[in-house]
């Protein structure tokens, strides 16, 4: 593959930003705030567009509702658009309401099940105004102790309420399910795998497609398998990007384990998932707890663009004569050849050739932004996690 083809192709690589990430966020024992952080969902755009101005490569932002509630979405809307940037994947939130302890869509009360889902019509009217594509479902749902409820009953309540969801879609709206091996619930999860979702997604239909979050796995499981199984079978709707060592650890992506996912990308590229018409989402799903958030996001975003560029050098030519010769460890070198080779110098050229500062990291600190908003927004409430 020569460098133009290259170029392009990260050229249509767009990476969507959550809204999320701008807020304050922390762990289960302490939430450490940081000045200048968004004080609503407008701020967290206006953030987020700085991410896309020296990336180039983030011109959308996901919403999760009700933490980025407001009053008029269309008017949201053109303010992100007024940024440069576009309002994008829908996540909903049933998890955080003391109704749902024992469940949201899949709670044993039908009256807590009929709340579930009336919110999550509700997101698809949001969608509606927003003009976003993706309703993002991931459920908390599940169990902690054995005998606790009906796993079997549990799945009905499910598909019932995805049914429901799923009607209410526009033509050009996907439902995007997402999967999670465990927690809150530490049991069993009513969606904790992959199969679980696309078995569901594939009842639904053609719209109905499975969110692939990278810290939602066992420890050593391969991912890559899963990507390039779901994209066989036309399914893999959309990555939620972070890295972990241990759980759900919402790290910055590439940080953790950037050759488990270049051979991630690796993947997407061989099912021409870098493809836009392949209409694969990228999204980062994560949290920046202890480091800066705006540098987190414009770091990531370059993680991932290594990435690919990495998996995009990849000579599948000489890979496929390879492997169809038998030849394992000629394979495994032109693999690894593409992960080797620094790409860097390549991204700064692209970037320079599109008017960008070849230095994202460094552009962005020498703009000032970060004191200006440290100053502008002093007595602010966090947002999202922290709220
Ligand atoms: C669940 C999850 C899901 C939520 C997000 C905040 O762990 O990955 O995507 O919407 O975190
Ligand atoms: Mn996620
Ligand atoms: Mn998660």
């Amino acid at each position: 593959m020569n460098i133009d083809s290259i170029t392009s192709t990260l050229l249509q690589l767009d990476v969507e930003l959550p809204s999320w990430a701008f807020g304050n966020s922390g762990t289960r024992f302490k939430v450490f705030a940081q000045p200048g952080v968004p004080r609503t969902p407008y701020e967290k755009i206006d953030d987020a567009a700085q991410v896309h101005r020296y990336t180039g490569s983030a011109p959308s932002v996901a919403l999760h509702i009700p933490w980025d509630k407001v009053e008029d979405y269309a008017e949201l809307r053109r303010h992100a658009e007024q940024r440069g940037v576009r309002l994008g994947t829908i996540n909903a939130n049933v998890f955080q309401d003391d109704d749902y302890r024992l469940g949201s869509v899949t709670n044993p009360d039908p009256l807590i099940r009929k709340k579930a889902v009336a919110h999550l019509l509700d997101c698809i009217d949001v969608m509606d105004q927003t003009g976003s594509r993706d309703l993002k479902l991931w459920f908390s749902d599940g169990t902690n102790y054995p005998g606790q409820d009906n796993i079997r009953a549990r799945q009905d309540r499910l598909a019932e309420a995805l049914h429901a969801v799923y009607a209410r879609l526009g033509d050009d709206q996907r439902l995007i399910l997402e999967y999670k091996l465990f927690e809150p619930a530490f049991y069993t999860m009513d969606v904790p795998d992959w199969g679980t979702s696309f078995a569901h997604c594939l009842e639904l239909g053609e719209r109905a497609k499975v969110c692939v979050d990278t810290g939602h796995h066992a420890p050593g499981t391969n991912i890559e398998f899963i990507v390039a199984f779901l994209l066989r079978a036309g399914k893999l709707g959309a990555f939620d990007f972070n890295s972990r060592f241990y759980a759900d650890d919402d790290l910055m992506v590439g940080s953790a384990d950037p050759f488990q996912l270049f051979r991630i990308l690796h993947e997407v590229s061989q099912g021409d998932g870098f493809d836009p018409r392949t209409e694969v989402a990228f999204m980062l799903d994560q949290c920046h707890n202890i480091e800066p958030k705006i540098p987190g996001q414009i770091r990531s975003v370059m993680n991932v663009q290594e990435a690919a560029a990495k998996a995009l050098l990849v000579d599948t030519d000489a890979l496929q004569r390879m492997q169809n010769a038998g030849d394992v460890l000629g394979a495994n070198a032109v693999l690894m050849d593409a992960y080797n080779t620094d790409v860097r110098p390549m991204l700064a050229e692209h970037r320079r050739n599109l008017g960008l500062d070849p230095d994202p990291m460094a552009a962005y600190a020498a703009s000032g932004y970060a004191q200006q908003i440290v100053a502008e927004r002093v007595g602010g409430s966090p947002a999202g996690w922290g709220a």
